[in-house]
């Protein structure tokens, strides 16, 4: 397959200046009309004129009303065109219902929807699908069904159609409509310049009551939008709708957002309190994409972190002033963690804007994402609030309307602050996570501290240049009172010194507070100086972090030495769980023990092998001495975080809900299930009941109550998804060969519904040593899943496929059986091009 590069970008021959639009629905046979007036770009290098198109089938194309003949070529067509401005005209027809793979028009349900970014509005019509090319669409829907919608503002409705219009020019990718029987929770929302824009979130009307959630959460992003960047809404009318066959969360799509139902029904009953999060998340992240993506979008794929990092940036800035910063700040380096550094660390690492690619489909990843917004965080860090609310202004200001690019993004920053980000633009440029290793010196007062930077080697990048690292430090006396309160080393060099003066005695470093750079900080603490910083440090965020390496080291020992677990550790989290003065939800994450991911990544950083069955038992036995060891208090904490109150969402209740959980789960292991079980029984929401399920399943026990709960909630998708996911996460390693067998052979098992899929196998990975059982079976049912999908749905089945990405960190066995599985994709007849790329770079 062909690779395309970023230094290769050349600006598009044709420019759009207006699109109309109108699609006669039908299942099988509906027909897209497309007038679109292009004119010669006096930009471009060259007067080729092309249209992206696929799976079209084309009726007829006239230019300035007469009828020509284009010429089909692979992936689109071209025409010799007039050059002058001039009027396309085409008529084709597509299959919404033949869409499996739901990317274009594709019908869920009886209902029709779009997925267009990044590639799929050339499955609809002939156009120049590339975000460079930006345009304001008028759209004409004819259909008998009773909900016709498009971006923009509504212009007429009559008997059996609706006509759209979108005034603000976009790219292609943005284009939505959806048709269907639905009905709305509405809402309104009254801008900072005193405009009135009408809400409404559309779902079928079995789902009516589990839509509210999500209009608060709309409104409380717009909100915050404008109190916290100046951004106002643009349109009379946002509309978001809700379908259940959905490949991502949700899309952005001008004025019509369009939603996987896991991101936005929400009812206490059936979703938990990381789902409310979650789906309001999720809002807030689409949300803010009307500016941060939509109104400046990206100029190619190349730079999808320019409007990704910085918007999944400003939803952890909404989450935090929400609901407070450090929970969320430590639930964001936990997913860090576990999916980006793994990313960063194996065969797919990539920069956070990568140079090449096959699919621009297979860069929707953790480091577009997440280290994306990690950068976006530095820069903050670096610049300050007050000189990063200027350069967003600066931002705003000059692309507003145009399609740009990280470089565009990096000198409004520049040219706000007058800083030179050179090297700082190598966070871009290169992949790898970053080591940091620091050696402390005391001697007659002073404090030296040595960091040193190395970045391991990643695919097409061997040399690393060091970059420019933000380390938040503060620093404790010995009996944990703070003698320096946070500031910021700007650490650039190779290896460079710090020097801190003015002491009595050595004092105790808090370093990379707040998790202040993407990298792995490699430091030789004592258990001692830990145990004082999950104790005493004022930033929560090392508080949980020093626990974390506290956990880490006992379960590094317990696998490579047979150890028992560090009295340490086992000391410190009961005086921590005992602790009241932290608050509860906080109490929940330090009690929680690091991924059994988190333990392998951390052994091969060692130089291990990681052994997933040795981990496993490692984490198991952990668990088990942590419920011994605190026998005597879990259940007064347990007892303490019973709520009276009728259920809410909000922080308090949700963090002492967490702390409930979180102790259940260890008192399961000593009381038999006793307390889960009466957990269950009375539970009136889903984080109760599902918290209850888990700590039964996870000691071999309820069974009743998984039947149960299947049949009181045959009905709802959502709920059912979490009941296949529960089932594959607490099955014994052993079993779970069995369980994925049993539960793929239901009924139920609907495997083209993308959440029904991922509820089995992409939460394989969340039970590695299931996954890595010695004899490779379960790689082998993953992969014969994957094939299968993939001749459906592309997209989905190549994001999956990412759990191969660790095999070479792996004994030589297990690496020629994960091997022979990615080998066994990549020849399977008829492998898309996005599962190809991704199985070729694994094993390249
Ligand atoms: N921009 C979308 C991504 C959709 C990818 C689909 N192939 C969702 C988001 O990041 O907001
Ligand atoms: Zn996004």
């Amino acid at each position: 397959p062909q690779k395309i590069y970023l230094a290769d970008y050349t600006p598009p021959a044709y420019l759009v200046r207006h699109v109309e639009l109108t699609f006669r629905l039908a299942p099988k046979a509906t027909r897209v009309i497309a007038r679109i007036q292009f004119a010669p770009n006096p930009a471009a290098h060259s007067r080729d004129f092309f249209l992206h198109g696929e799976k079209l089938k084309l009726i007829r194309a006239s230019i300035d009303g007469t009828p020509v003949q284009p010429v089909l070529v692979d992936g689109g067509l071209t025409a010799s065109v007039p050059d002058a401005p001039f009027v396309w005209e085409s008529e084709v027809e597509i299959a919404p219902i033949e869409n499996t793979a739901l990317d274009g028009l594709y019908m869920s349900n009886g209902m029709y929807c779009t997925q267009c970014e990044p590639e799929g509005f050339r499955r609809i019509t002939y156009y120049p699908d590339r975000p460079d090319v930006m345009a304001p669409f008028d759209v004409r829907i004819e259909s008998d069904l009773p909900i016709l919608l498009s971006n923009g503002n509504p212009v007429e409705r009559g008997a059996g159609y609706a006509v759209w219009h979108d005034p603000w020019p976009k790219p292609s990718y943005l284009f939505a409509l959806v048709a269907g029987d639905l009905v709305a929770e509405r809402g309104a929302f009254t801008t900072m310049s005193g405009k009135d824009v009408s809400l409404a979130v559309w779902t079928r009307a079995a789902d009516a009551d589990k839509a509210s959630f999500a209009l608060g959460a709309l409104q409380r992003s717009m909100l915050w939008d404008e109190q916290a960047y100046g951004r106002e809404y643009d349109l009379d009318v946002f509309n978001i709708v809700a379908v259940s066959d959905f490949n991502s969360g949700a899309m952005e799509n001008k004025g019509l957002n369009i939603f996987n139902t896991a991101a936005v029904l929400a009812s206490p009953a059936t979703a938990t309190d990381m789902d409310f999060q979650r789906v309001e998340g999720v809002i807030a992240h689409e949300y803010f994409h009307n500016w941060t993506g939509n109104r400046i979008t990206c100029r190619d794929w190349f730079q999808l972190s320019l409007k990704e990092g910085l918007t999944v940036f400003r939803d952890q800035q909404f989450t935090g002033d929400l609901h407070g910063h450090a929970v969320k700040r430590i639930r964001d380096v936990i997913k860090l963690h576990t999916r980006q550094f793994r990313e960063d660390g194996g065969p797919l690492a990539h920069n956070v804007r990568p140079e090449s690619f096959v699919e621009i489909s297979n860069f929707y990843t953790g480091t577009i994402y997440e280290k994306g917004a990690e950068v976006i965080r530095m820069l903050h860090r670096l610049v300050g609030p007050v000189a990063y609310g200027e350069a967003l202004d600066l931002y705003f200001d000059r692309l507003d309307g145009q399609a740009a690019t990280i470089e565009d993004w990096l000198q409004v920053f520049q040219d706000a602050t007058g800083r030179d980000l050179t090297q700082f633009k190598r966070w871009y440029q290169q992949a790898g996570t970053p080591q940091v290793s620091v050696v402390k010196e005391y001697a007659d007062g002073i404090l030296k501290l040595t960091l040193r930077q190395h970045t391991p080697p990643t695919p097409g990048q061997p040399d690393k240049l060091p970059l420019v690292i933000p380390v938040a430090i503060g620093l404790l006396d010995s009996e944990g009172r703070e003698i320096l309160a946070t500031q910021v080393l700007e650490f650039n060099q190779p290896e460079q010194c710090f020097t801190f003066s003015g002491f009595d005695d050595a004092p105790i470093a808090s370093l990379l507070r707040g998790f202040s750079a993407p990298v792995i900080l490699r430091q030789e603490n004592t258990s001692e100086e830990l145990a004082l910083l999950l104790a005493h440090d004022t930033d929560s965020f090392n508080r949980w972090d020093a626990g974390q390496q506290l956990a880490r080291r006992t379960l590094a020992a317990m696998v490579i030495d047979n150890a028992p677990p560090s009295s340490t550790y086992l000391n410190a989290m009961q005086a921590m769980l005992m602790n009241e003065a932290l608050y509860p939800a906080l109490r929940a994450l330090i009690l929680s023990l690091p991924s059994e991911e988190d333990t392998a990544q951390n052994l091969a950083l060692a130089g291990q092998i990681p052994d997933p069955d040795a981990i496993h038992a490692a984490h198991e036995a952990l668990k088990n001495h942590l419920a011994e060891h605190l026998e005597a208090v879990l259940p007064g904490v347990y007892a303490a975080m019973q709520v009276d109150a009728p259920y809410s969402p909000e922080a308090d209740q949700a963090g002492k809900r967490a702390l409930a959980n979180a102790t259940l789960a260890l008192i399961s292991r000593t009381d038999h299930g006793q307390a889960a079980e009466a957990q269950y029984a009375k539970a009136d929401n889903m984080t109760l009941t599902l918290g209850a399920l888990a700590s039964l399943l996870s000691i071999g026990r309820g069974n009743s109550q998984l039947a149960a709960f299947a049949t009181h909630w045959a009905d709802d998708k959502l709920v059912i998804d979490k009941w296949f996911a529960l089932q594959v996460t607490e099955a014994a390693p052993r079993r779970l060969l069995n369980m994925l067998n049993r539960l793929t052979a239901l009924d139920t098992f609907d495997w083209q519904n993308p959440n029904r899929f991922r509820s089995v196998l992409a939460t394989i990975s969340a039970n590695p040593a299931g996954f890595h059982q010695a004899d490779g079976s379960v790689y082998r049912f993953v992969a014969d899943w994957l094939i299968r999908l993939d001749s459906v749905n592309p997209w989905t089945a190549s994001r999956i496929s990412a759990a191969f990405d660790g095999w070479r960190r792996y004994d030589t066995g297990r690496q020629a059986l994960m091997r022979a599985q990615i080998e066994r994709i990549a020849k399977a007849p008829g492998i898309s091009r996005e599962m190809s790329e991704m199985v070729g770079r694994m094993l390249a």
